[in-house]
């Protein structure tokens, strides 16, 4: 018969409409396992090959769990407010509202192509109030518990998108969504104390099973340091400076201090005569990036202040400079500067010509002028001697008998700028009364809606487009009853998508975010599948946001994705596909083409799941073939199979064992190599029949791939059934064992005993499995192995001294 994928993958869809197939009920009595994609942001330009590579592994995954007897949720949704929906409307000149309902019709059409086991009835879309109103009961209750709070801050600010950025959201001093170079603005932020969960976010990353790059990533993002914070007494004037550092061991090399330009001592301290210097020195400070005041091996910038500080343990006045290397949003703002081991107070006092004092030296070799490594402490008085690790804890120890210093922490990670100035969003739920201050609006009165307005245009007066809506702003206290105004800020993009992995376990609650037994039988997510740009904004976010949760009782775990798997990117002719590169492949052609089990076929084919891989017309065509070959010899045999004979048995199991340690490796590339192997195997078996066994076997595993061509083979075969609820086939070890031989085992060329192994097995392990005889010990124990020797199918030699 020949094979038209097209009719096939129309019917399976229809007919899974019709008996509900995928819908998870949660009742089965199974386990449970939840499989779960990063749900995308509907944006005008539909998806393209590139994003099906998650959506079809995590579909292959979820319906070889299922297979294996699990009950599945494999919803989706769409993460549909934020920047990227509301900057496509504005240059579409449509309203968000109505592009982002259109977008999400497309990519459902698009998500329904592929054939994928969603439940749709658990759909979630970040901007339906039924949605937005627990996304900002999150907030209240972050509010009520000071984890929420408002701080006049300078955040960066993006002059293109005209709002206000997280730091997660800038790259490399950009915008992350429009590329815009980032300035600095002082502007009241609301903020998400994400800090207050620093050390658990960083001490829980241990119990994922998540990809160690993604892992470090974020361990690098949280940066906790571990060092002191020392204070040094200002000279003629009153106040200290404090600073904070890795190394007090190094106090003692200690020469002059710097202050970061917007150091608030900076200006009292700074004497007159120096007073011009400085204030030119900080406003071109000012206009720089963090990033770029860090390029590392740029010339060194400063300025003398005229102030000095007092050693505290000796009798030195250090000079107190402002320069650009310091940052005021770490540590301190401050630092006191060691020239002689850190390289950035080395360039620098080289630059004004400060004193550099050595008082660490390697443990070996020559000392240099700049020295960062271990060693040994001197010219530190009753540090020497010492080594760094002893000196660490020795100095704060001194310092802090004179209240000059304690042990401290600081981490790179800072709070969540939680607030946009824009109008597709999330309405922060909170009103400002002239008497009461911040009120949070009361649970049972949320959602506070998004008006729908004329104008949804960012303002780029700091102020959102909320603000220009006296309806919405005007309203009473919820405490004292007196009029008051509402907060015109939107929540940032991630809030949505901080939290709905939850709400897909029970999505059309009304009386809460979801209820115990739901969240507790379905979370947390087994596995997650998406994209590694994620790795330190949505995957930290949200893991803070599920610990918070825990906190306040809700549910019963601290982790929400136990397992995560981030896949590779798609690429054509080397370069990332993407809409302005106008290098899309679209799928809707490919599956006019070739079919939608072709294309999933062929995105688990084209490389491992978690490499970059190229796109290539010519495999999805080989793949296309292969699946029609497979059609066509099942259903030559389907309505008469043969009876079993041994070669088929033996080659169903050895099928089975090498697929099933495939998936389980998440080398789904290779899995659809072994497919191809048995088919060829069978196909060469074919004039003596082929038995249902087989047949069944073929037909069940590869219907997680091709899952419209599994339902049509498993009919075809005479099944009522969905294939689905079929099990996954086993195999047998027995029929695994190769043939076998045996061979000799030689010492020195004489034969001392003999060894049975497989006739295919390798050089090292047929060494291994001959020196591993007791037998040979005699001749072996004590000498020297000086040359070992493999001929397949014949002997072992080792040759010893
Ligand atoms: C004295 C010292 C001696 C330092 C030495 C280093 C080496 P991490 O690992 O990143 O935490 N530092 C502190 N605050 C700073 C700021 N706001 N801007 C720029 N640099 C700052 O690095 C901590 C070290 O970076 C601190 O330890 C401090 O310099 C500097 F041989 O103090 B150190
Ligand atoms: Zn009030």
């Amino acid at each position: 018969m020949e094979y038209k994928p097209q009719e096939i993958e129309r019917k399976w869809k229809e007919r899974w409409r019709e008996t509900g197939v995928h819908r998870a009920h949660g009742k089965s009595g199974k386990p449970k396992y939840y499989c779960l994609d990063m749900f995308p942001y509907p944006s005008g330009n539909g998806l393209h090959v590139g994003h099906w590579r998650g959506y079809t592994i995590s579909d292959v995954w979820s319906r070889y769990k299922r297979l294996h007897g699990y009950e599945i949720l494999h919803p989706m949704g769409w993460d549909a407010f934020g920047l990227p929906a509301e900057n496509y409307a504005i240059q579409n000149g449509i309203h968000p509202r109505i592009a982002t309902e259109r977008n999400i019709a497309n990519f459902k059409r698009q998500l329904e192509e592929i054939g994928a086991m969603y439940d749709w009835e658990r759909e979630v879309n970040t901007t339906d109030p039924s949605f937005y109103r627990w996304t900002q009961y999150f907030f209240v209750k972050m509010f009520e518990r000071g984890l929420a709070y408002r701080k006049k801050m300078p955040i960066n600010w993006c002059p293109s998108c005209k709002t206000g950025l997280a730091n997660e959201e800038v790259v490399e001093g950009k915008c992350e969504r429009c590329g815009a170079e980032v300035t600095k603005r002082e502007m009241d932020q609301w903020m998400l104390k994400i800090t207050a969960y620093a050390d658990r976010l960083l001490d829980d990353l241990d119990k994922l099973d998540w990809p160690e790059h993604v892992k470090r990533m974020q361990r690098a993002w949280i940066g906790r340091s571990e060092g002191a914070r020392i204070r040094f007494q200002l000279v003629d004037h009153d106040g200290e400076i404090e600073v904070f550092s890795t190394r007090p061991d190094t106090i003692y090399g200690a020469t002059y201090m710097v202050l970061a330009p917007e150091h608030p001592l900076v200006q009292s301290i700074t004497t007159p005569p120096q007073r011009a210097a400085v204030e030119a020195y900080i406003e071109e400070a000012l206009r720089k990036s963090n990033i770029e005041r860090q390029v590392v091996d740029k010339t060194k910038t400063g300025v003398f202040t005229g102030a000095y500080v007092q050693h505290p343990l000796l009798d030195r006045k250090l000079p107190v400079w402002i320069a650009d290397y310091v940052l005021m949003d770490y540590g301190t703002g401050a630092i006191m500067a060691v020239p002689a081991h850190d390289e950035r107070d080395y360039e620098f006092a080289k630059q004004f010509q400060l004193d550099i004092i050595p008082v660490v030296k390697p443990l070996a070799g020559e000392t240099e002028e700049l020295y960062t490594g271990d060693g040994v402490m001197y010219n530190s008085g009753p540090l020497d001697g010492q080594t760094v690790a002893e000196a660490k804890k020795a100095a704060i120890d001194l310092l802090a008998q004179t209240g000059h210093a304690e042990a401290a922490v600081t981490y790179r990670l800072r709070d969540w700028v939680f607030a946009r100035q824009r109008y597709w969003g999330e309405p922060i739920p909170i009103v400002h009364c002239p008497k009461c201050g911040a009120v949070a609006v009361p649970e049972d009165q949320l959602p506070v809606t998004l008006p729908d307005v004329e104008r949804y245009e960012p303002t780029g007066t700091g102020e959102s487009p909320l603000a220009a809506i006296p309806s919405f702003v005007h309203t009473t206290c919820p405490k004292c009853g007196g009029p008051a105004e509402r907060e015109t800020d939107t929540m940032p993009q991630w809030a949505g998508s901080c939290w709905y992995f939850l709400r897909y376990a029970d999505p059309h609650n009304d009386k809460a975010p979801f209820s115990k037994e739901a969240i507790d039988y379905w979370l947390p997510v087994d596995m997650y599948i998406g994209g590694v740009e994620h790795a330190v904004l949505h995957l930290l976010y949200s893991r803070f946001y599920v610990k918070f949760i825990y906190d306040l009782g809700l549910i019963q775990f601290d982790e929400p994705f136990q397992r995560l798997f981030t896949q590779g990117m798609i690429t054509l002719n080397g370069a990332k596909m993407s809409k302005s590169k106008g290098n899309v492949v679209n799928p809707d052609d490919i599956i006019a083409a070739y079919g939608v089990d072709a294309l999933r076929m062929y995105e688990m084919f084209v490389g491992p799941p978690e490499d970059e891989a190229e796109w290539s017309t010519n495999g999805l065509e080989g793949v296309a073939r292969f699946l029609s070959r497979t059609y066509r010899l099942v259903s030559a045999h389907a309505a008469n199979p043969s009876r079993e004979r041994p070669a088929l048995t033996k080659l169903r199991h050895r099928f089975v064992a090498s697929l099933t340690e495939r998936m389980e490796g998440f080398r789904f590339n290779t899995a659809v190599s072994a497919f191809m192997e048995y088919v060829n195997a069978l196909s060469s078996e074919a004039k003596d029949g082929i038995d249902r066994a087989s047949l069944e076997t073929l037909t069940v595993a590869i219907a997680p791939f091709a899952p419209h061509l599994g339902e049509e083979m498993w009919s075809l075969l005479g099944h009522e059934s969905s294939v689905f609820d079929a099990t996954w086939p086993t195999y047998d070890e027995a029929w695994l064992k190769d043939d076998e031989v045996e061979i000799a085992v030689q010492v020195n060329g004489r034969v001392r005993t003999r060894l049975t192994v497989a006739a295919d097995i390798g050089q090292e392990d047929a060494i291994e499995r001959a020196k591993a005889l007791p037998e040979l010990a005699e001749w072996v124990e004590g000498k020297e192995i000086v040359k070992q020797i493999y001929v397949p199918g014949r002997l072992v030699n080792i040759v010893v001294r």
